[in-house]
């Protein structure tokens, strides 16, 4: 069966987190993903974080299936001749690297445009042109930067940064679908354009709600929803809202059977107005159904801490995929705190592909996690991710170069 990206070329340079996510998908929808990495060491990532001596990473192997690899100096003459064969013979140059550094390798947008005026550049920047748009951006970098860290935690805690990588992860997803929109508007006009996802704005497309707050909170100094209601205090900015759902079903984590010597046996729990009545019934308080006190949405808002604390004496009696069984069966929306173990362990995410095992020559083999994306029509085969270097010879004899070409290239250090 054929891919939805097959016979897109992309010209990969991107390292670390942020882009190598972004090829990754592309490759997993079909596209000729060719990473050009520095030789000798190759993306950072290789060597970071390392489980096994002298084996790629888990960082790097998690973020570069389906790959190949070739090893270009692109500070050397000769290495940048070769470079401008691939940028002709690629439709996508992707790269996150620090800002200017792709112009000091002396290819500028005009230049590429010049050797491919159909080739789409993507990139992906800390932050957008203004005061910062030199600097260097890493994950907590952007969380802080995007408004994720100040709106994240608990009232009397300082800001905290999430363990989804939203800055990264997140941005390389917004990137992937600005390649394919730019693919696709090429169609129609020919040319290609460049992309640019900023770290900063990719967090803060994905705190929109907290923006939203603010003017809530601007208007009428009072959000209802929020722990700090009614006893705290709300200052000009939006708080750290602990557990609370982000929308307008009240919700909390519950601890469940086991918490004391389990950090991970709890539940989250979300008062959906319309079963409010069957969550009455499941936890014993029948009477709260019919109560004005309590009986609708916005007579809950103010005593929501004794109601969570009323259900959690319930959900304290039962495991969390036993409580899981039976608000299911009732349709009250819930979810169990899963350990990255017990994902692990999960058969069902096996099933889907959502988590791989993967063999690789020199590791052995490990887990990773699939395409998130399913396509009917383009499913996705993992692959591992390649040695570094392991396609040099390979790529360049796709692009025209001889065999003895390519020694002299590698004589040269070119390559
Ligand atoms: N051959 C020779 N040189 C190469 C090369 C190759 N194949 N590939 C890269 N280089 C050079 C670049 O030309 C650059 O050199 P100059 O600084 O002399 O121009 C240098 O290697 C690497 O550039 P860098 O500044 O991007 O790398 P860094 O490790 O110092 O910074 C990072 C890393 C991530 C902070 C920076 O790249 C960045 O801010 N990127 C944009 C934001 C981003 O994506 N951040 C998320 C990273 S994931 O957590």
């Amino acid at each position: 069966m054929g891919k939805a990206l097959d016979g897109v070329r992309i010209l990969d340079f991107t390292h670390v987190q942020s882009g190598p996510t972004c090829t990754q998908l592309l490759a997993w929808f079909g596209a000729d993903v060719i990473k050009v990495e520095k030789a000798g060491t190759g993306d950072i990532t290789r060597e970071q974080l390392r489980d096994i001596p002298d084996a790629d990473s888990l960082y790097f192997t998690m973020l570069n299936h389906n790959k190949r690899s070739v090893t270009i100096d692109t500070k050397n003459p000769e290495g940048k001749q070769v470079l401008e064969t691939l940028i002709k013979s690629c439709d996508v140059l992707v790269e996150n690297f620090a800002p200017g550094a792709l112009d000091r390798m002396g290819f500028s947008w005009e230049r590429i445009q010049e050797l491919n005026p159909r080739m789409i550049v993507a990139s992906v920047k800390g932050f957008g042109p203004g005061p910062y748009e030199d600097c260097k951006v890493y994950e907590n970098v952007a969380q802080c930067a995007g408004g994720a860290a100040s709106t994240t935690g608990f009232d009397d805690g300082p800001p905290v940064v999430s363990g989804a990588q939203i800055g990264d992860s997140g941005t390389g997803l917004h990137l992937a679908l600005g390649i394919v929109t730019a693919l696709y508007q090429r169609t129609m006009t020919g040319r290609g354009q460049k992309v640019l996802a900023a770290m900063q704005d990719g967090v803060l497309n994905l705190c929109r709600v907290k923006l939203r707050d603010q003017q809530r909170l601007e208007r009428t100094g009072v959000m209802k929803e929020y722990p700090q209601y009614p006893n705290g205090t709300f200052g000009e900015a939006v708080p750290r809202a602990g557990n609370a759902s982000g929308g307008g079903q009240p919700g909390w984590i519950l601890k469940c059977k086991g918490w004391e010597a389990d950090p991970n046996a709890y539940i989250y729990f979300i008062t959906q107005a319309p079963v409010w009545a069957k969550i009455c019934n499941v936890i014993g308080k029948e009477e709260w159904a019919t109560d004005p006190d309590y009986a609708t949405a916005t007579a809950r808002l103010p005593r929501l801490k004794e109601i969570f604390a009323e259900i959690e004496r319930w959900t304290m009696t039962k495991t969390k995929f036993e409580a899981m069984d039976i608000l299911n069966k009732y349709d009250i929306p819930c979810g169990p705190i899963l350990s990255m173990k017990e994902i692990a362990e999960d058969q069902s995410l096996r099933k889907t592909g959502t988590i791989v095992e993967v063999d690789h020559p020199v590791r052995g083999k490990y887990l990773t996690v699939g395409n998130p994306i399913k396509l009917s029509d383009s499913p996705t085969d993992v692959t591992r991710s390649p040695l570094l270097g392991e396609h040099t010879d390979e790529v360049l004899a796709e692009i025209g170069y001889s065999p003895e070409q390519i020694d002299l290239l590698r004589t040269a250090g070119a390559i």
